[in-house]
């Protein structure tokens, strides 16, 4: 048998951009280049798709891009110094996606992360890594997320959506029904790929003006009760065959104040750094618990592939907060570092959903 041909596809037109070549170059790093024929496909900012260089350097660093017009500072065409080969203009798909066993999408937020790239790969009847078409755009709406999640009695926390409908005509009832959570709130674009457009208000006034900051990025907001408790979150990945989703251990975020003591709160906030607890410490209930809610969420929505779900945990007390159906995904990321700690090393868990990926059927399943 020969290789599996399968392309990466990277960039986009999302803010979540470098971190999606940073991936790119972790996968390009780990991939086993004895069962793999790697075609790394770049999406630029404006949506030119390029064929890139197969070198993991040319993407890390945190402020990769890839570019059509300056090659010799991101990417390099494959095997020429010239300008890189624009494979299709924006708005148009590449032939060469048709050309792989595989396609693995590493994009996130709108046009990618949200169903549309797998819209895209199901009508030209390839396959690819992950979920498909509704999984990932409930996945990535989190007021359908809660829906979908409270109508299979999974556990979710108190919160509202103001459309912009409700924005537009019944400003101060939406408030209203806001502030009823209780404060502090936190204000969340419904749909977008990272914490942009995130904050959280303690009263009216910084409730508009949180709206409003989150109105920025979708016009679409869910406004959540701020959750007391730990944030755990568990690595769910689809089994093979009939085989039921396998789970990981529990991570935990958890968040240190490096200037303790030092009473600013604006800077307090900002120093905060997330650390990854893994495995989390928790009673072996609470966690078989979480395994158990974990899967029975990615189950509710239909996933594929791989899935992070994360909880609010206070005690016996458990709410699912989201379900992640593109996790991050260098091998520092918590996605991969809990299928470490669980057995499966970053190539191996590349090799997994890729078999996932080409053993699924292409059209209705
Ligand atoms: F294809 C997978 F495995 F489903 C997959 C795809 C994308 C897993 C994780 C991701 N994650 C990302 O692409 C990102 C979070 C780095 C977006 Cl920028």
């Amino acid at each position: 048998r020969g290789k599996t041909r399968i392309a990466l596809v990277f960039g986009g037109r999302s803010g979540e951009h470098s971190v999606s070549c940073a991936t790119a170059a972790a996968v390009l790093q780990a991939i086993d280049r004895d069962r793999y024929e790697v075609v790394p496909i770049g999406i630029t900012r404006d949506g030119h798709w390029v064929l890139t260089a197969d070198d993991p350097a040319l993407l890390e660093g945190g402020r990769a891009e890839v570019t059509a017009a300056e090659p010799a500072r991101v990417l390099m065409p494959l095997g020429s110094t010239s300008a890189p080969l624009v494979l299709a203009e924006p708005g148009q798909v590449p032939r060469e996606l048709a050309a792989v066993d595989v396609v693995l999408p590493l994009l996130h937020g709108p046009f990618g992360e949200d169903g549309t790239i797998q819209g895209l790969l199901e009508l030209a009847e390839v396959r690819y890594v992950g979920s498909g078409v509704l999984a990932s755009a409930a996945g990535m709406d989190k007021h359908y997320m809660k829906i979908v999640l409270a109508a299979h009695g999974l556990p979710i926390g108190p919160h509202t959506v103001i459309t912009p409908r409700m924005w537009q005509v019944e400003k101060e009832s939406s408030m209203a029904s806001a502030a009823a959570l209780g404060w502090p709130v936190f204000v969340k674009p419904a749909r977008a790929g990272s914490s942009l457009g995130v904050s959280r208000a303690s009263n009216l006034e910084e409730l508009e003006a949180a709206i409003e900051a989150a109105r920025a990025h979708d016009p679409k907001v869910v406004v959540e009760a701020a959750q007391v408790g730990r944030e755990i979150e568990i690595g769910v990945l689809q089994g093979r065959g009939d085989e039921p989703p396998r789970t990981t251990v529990p991570g935990e975020i958890v968040l240190e104040s490096p200037a303790a003591g030092f009473y600013d709160y604006n800077t307090k906030y900002l120093e905060e750094v997330e650390t990854m607890a893994i495995p989390a410490e928790l009673p072996p209930v609470v966690a078989g618990r979480l395994r158990d809610l974990a899967i029975e969420s990615f189950t509710a929505l239909g996933c594929e592939g791989p899935a992070r779900v994360d909880f609010f945990v206070n005690g016996e007390d458990v709410a699912v907060n989201e379900v992640n159906t593109m996790p991050g995904f260098t091998p520092r990321s918590m996605y991969p570092a809990l299928w470490q700690a669980s057995g499966l090393s970053y190539p191996a868990l590349l090799d997994e959903l890729i078999a996932l990926a080409a053993e699924r059927p292409t059209g209705l399943r």
